[in-house]
């Protein structure tokens, strides 16, 4: 099972911040692909529920120093 979660990531003012957002998503256990757009401020992450929540999600990109928030 996928599911499919949209972020909005702050803080983001380079493409190496992108770079840095996209991998530490893709690193996490149970993110399948992670997607970031610096000109939209938006992540898009696909994630198998049963190993990562997004909640999960939203704290990762926070603890590495960026601004985080679901998109419901
Ligand atoms: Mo760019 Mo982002 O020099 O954390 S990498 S601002």
């Amino acid at each position: 099972k996928t599911l499919l979660g949209h972020f909005t990531i702050g803080g983001m003012t380079c493409a190496a911040c992108v770079n840095s957002v996209e991998g530490i998503l893709r690193d996490l256990p149970g993110v399948r692909r992670a997607v970031v757009a610096l000109a939209t401020s938006l992540g898009e992450v696909e994630y198998d529920p049963t190993v990562i929540s997004k909640d999960d999600i939203v704290n990762a990109i926070e603890d590495a120093g960026f601004d985080a928030s679901l998109v419901q």
